[in-house]
């Protein structure tokens, strides 16, 4: 395969192809401003990966981000990133040797938007959050939660918005290694979307932890040549703010789906952009290795066999933040159109 490059400058694109594609360099011109291979470790300096396991034998897939300008390189602290003066895509890999992960998520957060005043690009697009051992008790509180204790005492540290315009995220569970944190910078702050089936995360009530989690369920933003990408945060079978079906794959794969359109549609709401489930270039992450045949066949059911969603989608092992949530979908998708003023 060859990668599509951008029309003007200071355009981005994302393209999901085979990692195997950039081994041969015969199909990759320059190199892209970065990527994120799902299930492998990083190979060239520009890629970052996503330590989680690949479900179901499939080939080991990346996100290739491309962009238009010469790229730079630079570190902040212990975070990596390279732009091309337009866009930045960013990656830290932080042990927290003892601190305590409430301490090194804020110290990583502190080095993140260290990293977008470095490179020029101060609007954070999406963050991609991988804890080790995500659920497990921390000192008295679940790691999930003092992960959101220091991530949001840095974003309020840094001035950035904790409730509405925080950027879209993920964040899951990984046995073993650092904490992992790759991200997306532009210009232009993004538009957050919220789900209307669901409170914003950011108001989760105290009962889910003692600082609610500081993302947005979607944002959109517009990424030159007349393209506007949706950006859709972890999903899952969350209604209001309570887990639904607890002991059930099948009908918490339904929910997510449910809650999937529901900020598809919401986002093709917010400009000329139209965004179907079709579009979407998903990553589904499963708790247990053994529901992955289930999970796979209720997509087939409720999308039909040959569904574009089902033949973009990436299936990594990987523990949700609710000890309760067995499945969890986050996607990005691309549509022409421009945000409505
Ligand atoms: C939820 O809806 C599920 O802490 O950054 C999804 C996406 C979830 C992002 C985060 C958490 C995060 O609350 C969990």
């Amino acid at each position: 395969m060859r990668f599509g490059t951008p029309v003007s400058a200071s355009a981005l694109r994302v393209q999901r192809a085979p990692l195997a594609s950039i081994l041969d360099p015969a199909t990759l011109g320059t190199p892209p401003l970065g990527a994120l291979a799902y299930g492998q470790p990083a190979q060239p300096a520009w890629v970052s990966g996503v330590d989680a396991p690949l479900l179901a034998g499939d080939d080991a897939m990346a996100d290739f981000w491309l962009s238009g300008g010469r790229i730079d390189s630079g570190r902040s602290g212990a975070a990596h990133w390279r732009t091309d003066g337009h866009w930045m895509l960013g990656s830290i890999d932080l042990h927290e040797d003892g601190q305590g992960l409430e301490q090194a998520s804020e110290a990583a957060y502190r080095d993140l938007f260290q990293a977008l005043r470095d490179a020029g690009c101060p609007q954070l697009q999406r963050v991609w959050n991988y804890l080790p051992r995500i659920n497990e008790d921390g000192g008295g509180l679940e790691r999930y939660r003092q992960f959101n204790m220091g991530r949001q005492k840095a974003f309020i540290d840094a001035g950035h918005a904790v409730y509405e315009g925080a950027p879209a995220a993920c964040a899951l569970g990984v046995q073993r290694g650092a904490l992992s944190i790759r991200f997306l910078a532009g210009q232009r702050a993004p538009l957050a979307i919220e789900n209307p089936r669901q409170v914003s995360a950011y108001r989760y009530p105290s009962a889910y932890g003692p600082r609610p989690p500081t993302f947005s369920r979607a944002a959109l933003a517009e990424i030159g040549d007349g393209q506007v990408a949706l950006f859709i945060s972890g999903t899952a079978s969350i209604v209001g703010h309570a887990t639904v079906h607890p002991d059930d794959v099948a009908e918490q794969t339904r929910e997510t789906l449910r809650n999937l359109s529901v900020i598809v549609q919401a986002a093709s709401e917010r400009g000329s952009a139209r965004y179907e489930l079709g579009m979407l270039h998903p990553v589904v992450y499963v708790r247990h290795v053994a529901d992955t045949p289930r999970v796979r066949e209720v997509l087939a059911e409720a999308l039909g066999p040959d569904a574009d969603f089902l033949r973009h989608a990436v299936y990594l092992q990987a523990d949700i933040c609710r000890q309760d949530l067995l499945v969890e979908i986050e996607a990005h998708a691309v549509a022409s159109g421009v945000l409505h003023a």
